[in-house]
């Protein structure tokens, strides 16, 4: 009698499966595709438990379909460019490219460890030339449709990450999403996707997503903010210009007392031109330059100023005067609005702090000014002043401009003659090598742009690239994509529920539109697992209560890791990590092991058989809605039966696929011991016989006067009568009907009796 050695037996099979190439995506076959995705890593070096356990879900899924006949696409790959490589490589004096090539080196060997079913033929490297020469062409595209601008603006700005950074990429009100400091506002150059232009449809597109959770679509619809309004023209009576106003009420028109300008307004200063407020204006203006977007977004709309100028309300005739104010945003409608303090909170403070009149009246029911819709969504800032990214493919001629490199001159590579010294800016803007080009229009001498892309670009396409991943004429087949995409399933965390799934919808749609992509959503079904947490916070460095995956697999086998995490709790909840909880699991396991290699396998009986097509059924329902946990236990439950009746035939073969795709190592290895030649994992789904898994009996609630006296177990079948019948014998009930009247028998067939006394 062998013993259960995961150590073992586990690096045996993913050696076979791979010379076996039993998790190849299957081409040109008639199957339904199914496209399993997990979000790609970032190559730090080294796998956390959140990886663990993402992986794990995906990899049940991939099992589960190519089990019940699918075609499976289940691919992995690197998601290389960024930050920490650079840092790194500052830190080490090292360059990020060696680094990187390490970090994804180890954390391949802890992948495969866990034996999870990835085409590994299909893995990409969004930092390897022929990857980022695509994300270049892309850029490229953007830039023709018009889609890609550059402009000088008011941009977040990391000082510990030395770059810009997009909206999106400011959390927690005004911190780093990376690095957690606080960002400030500079006025600078930057590359910017104009995703703007897509608002509507990716509002309008996310009730296509009925696959998605629906947290995850309302902060999309959020951070859209799509605002549906008029634009009101008040006159000023100082000249003949027109202030325009963007306003939500405009039935509150009545009720204005005064108006509000943004600081940056450009009429700001010039009503203030020849009035005694010209000072404090000027003062007022430029105060309000060093306050950040969130202070002035969540200000409490009573710091302000007058202009010293007058605007006429088109409905009254009545002049009131103009203030300016930091809450009013420039970048938000037109910059100026219409204060109503009867019926506006912050309007209402603005007037009591500054002693404005608040003036109840009658709803505005005219017709007035144009209908305008607004959304809080802003263009995308892509160009990041680091070194590790896919270089922005412009070069910038003092004759001809901002000139695009030609798609034949792709990839613009990144030099590796540079120095990683931490000091001062990207090491792209000191390579002459690299900065020196000739400009593709005229032929004169060039300057290449030193910016790189944001590396959530490389992230918003790569699962179009993995339907084609070696493609070195085109980013992908259209053919292929079509035949893969989109996602069936995505899983992968909560925290890109803004980021990179805003990002890649409008990467899918203005591919779409440009004919390349075959949808325009690329996601069909979004799962967001939960965090890994230990002794009640999330598992980081930081805290000190990591637990290192390659120990757990080590100790206990990567089975018995992947069962406990899929066990411990549904997948979208919080997973609290417990060592008895992974005992446990390694238990059960053992179990399996002796229950197949110690004890002789039984006769058929029925009681066994019926017990196994329960499972096969309970099993494959709880699959099919991501319910691992309460498969697993059925799994338990089936082990059990067989070690109190003994084990079957078919008992045992069930077990082992049910539980191969959790276990697929501990089901390959006994499934050969059982004399099978072919993988376990070549094998069909089970399916059940309906017959035996007809409930006998039921359990019939009994009421009297709808208050629940007993429940009586009866035949599955059984008449109203027969449930009557039987209520009548139960002691419990006859107390409550003694010396009383059955006035009515209320009968719900199958789920309970009522009976009416008096
Ligand atoms: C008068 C009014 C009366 C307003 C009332 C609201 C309530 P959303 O839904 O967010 O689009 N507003 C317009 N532009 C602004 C800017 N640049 N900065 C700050 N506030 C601005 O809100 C639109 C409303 O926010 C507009 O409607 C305007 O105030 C204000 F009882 O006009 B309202
Ligand atoms: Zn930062």
């Amino acid at each position: 009698m062998s013993e259960y050695l995961p150590s073992r037996l586990e690096p045996k099979w993913q050696e076979e499966w791979t010379k076996a190439k039993l998790y190849q995506t299957p081409e040109g076959t008639d199957k339904p595709k199914f496209y399993d995705l997990v979000m790609f890593p970032y190559p730090s070096g080294n796998l956390h438990m959140g990886h663990v356990r993402n992986y794990a879900i995906g990899d049940i899924i991939a099992r589960f379909k190519r089990m019940n006949g699918f075609a499976v696409l289940h691919p992995i790959g690197w998601d290389a460019f960024g930050m920490p490589a650079e840092n790194a490589a500052i830190k080490h004096q090292t360059h990020p490219k060696p680094w990187t090539e390490k970090c994804i080196e180890r954390m391949t060997v802890q992948l495969k460890k866990l034996g999870i079913s990835y085409d590994w033929e299909r893995e990409v490297n969004t930092s390897s030339e022929e990857y980022y020469k695509w994300t270049q062409w892309i850029f490229l595209l953007m830039y023709q449709k018009g889609l890609a601008y550059r402009k000088k603006a008011i941009v977040n700005w990391c000082p510990k990450c030395d770059t810009v950074l997009a909206n999106e990429q400011v959390v927690k009100e005004d911190k780093c999403w990376r690095c957690d400091s606080t960002v400030e506002q500079r006025d600078l150059e930057q590359w910017f996707f104009k995703i703007t232009a897509y608002a509507d449809r990716l509002l309008a597109d996310l009730e296509k997503l009925t696959g998605w959770p629906e947290p995850v679509k309302i902060m999309q619809r959020n951070w859209i903010g799509k605002s549906e309004g008029v634009e009101i023209n008040f006159q000023l009576p100082t000249n003949n210009k027109q202030l325009t106003i963007y306003t939500t009420r405009p039935d509150t028109l009545f009720g204005v007392t005064y108006m509000v300008l943004a600081p940056e307004h450009p009429l700001a200063l010039e009503l203030a031109k020849g009035t005694t407020q010209e000072k404090p204006v000027r003062d007022y203006i430029e105060k309000v330059k060093h306050e950040s977007t969130h202070e002035r977004a969540v200000s409490t709309g009573k710091d302000g100023v007058f202009t010293g100028g007058y605007a006429i309300n088109p409905a009254t005739g009545e002049q009131v005067p103009v203030w300016l104010a930091d809450y009013v945003l420039m970048g938000y409608g037109t910059g100026a609005v219409m204060a109503v303090p009867a019926h506006d909170q912050r309007d209402h403070d603005f007037a009591k702090a500054h002693n404005l009149p608040i003036k109840e009246a009658e709803p505005y029911t005219g017709d007035i000014g144009a209908k305008k819709i607004n959304f809080k969504l802003r263009d995308w800032l892509v160009s990041r002043q680091r070194y590790w990214g896919a270089p922005i493919p412009v070069i910038y001629c003092d004759k001809c401009g901002t000139v695009p490199v030609p798609e034949s001159e792709l990839p613009v590579k990144l030099p590796m003659d540079v120095k990683f010294t931490g000091e001062g800016a990207s090491p792209l803007t000191q390579s002459k090598s690299f900065l020196e080009a000739n400009c593709p229009k005229c032929g004169g001498p060039g300057r290449r742009e030193t910016d790189t892309l944001d590396t959530f670009n490389c992230s918003s396409w790569y699962y179009l690239r993995y339907s084609d991943p070696r493609n070195s004429q085109e980013p992908f087949s259209k053919e292929k994509a079509k035949r893969w995409l989109p996602v069936d399933q995505y899983i992968g965390g909560i925290e890109h529920a803004i980021l990179h799934l805003l990002y890649s919808r409008f990467f899918t749609k203005v591919l779409f539109d440009a004919g390349w992509a075959p949808t325009d959503e690329p996601f069909t079904n979004l799962l967001t697992q939960g965090m890994v947490v230990k002794d009640g916070a999330k598992m980081s460095k930081s805290k000190g209560n990591v637990v290192d995956p390659d120990y757990i697999v080590e100790k206990y086998g990567a089975d018995t890791a992947r069962l406990f995490i899929l066990f411990a709790s549904p997948p979208e909840k919080e997973l609290e990590w417990s060592d008895a909880g992974v005992e446990g699991s390694y238990r059960f396991l053992g179990r399996v092991w002796r229950l197949i290699t110690e004890k002789e396998i039984g006769a058929t009986n029925p009681q066994v058989s019926k017990k196994t097509h329960q499972t096969i059924k309970g099993v494959t329902e709880d699959i099919d809605r991501f319910s691992f946990n309460t498969a697993i236990a059925k799994l338990m439950e089936l082990t059990n039966t067989m070690y109190e009746l003994g084990s079957t035939q078919e008992g045992i073969k069930a077990l082992l696929l049910l539980l191969s795709p959790f276990a697929p190592h501990l089901t390959e290895e006994l499934w050969r011991q059982l004399g099978n030649k072919e993988s376990i994992h070549r094998e069909p789904w089970l399916k059940f016989d309906p017959e035996l898994v007809k409930e006998s009996e039921k359990t019939i609630p009994i009421q009297v006067n709808g208050k629940l006296r007993d429940a009586i177990v009866v035949p599955a079948d059984a008449t109203e009568a027969v449930v009557k019948a039987a209520a009548d014998k139960s002691e419990k009930v006859a107390s409550f009907t003694k010396g009383k009247q059955v006035v009515k028998v209320i009968y719900v067939p199958g789920k309970m009796l009522n009976l009416v006394v008096k």
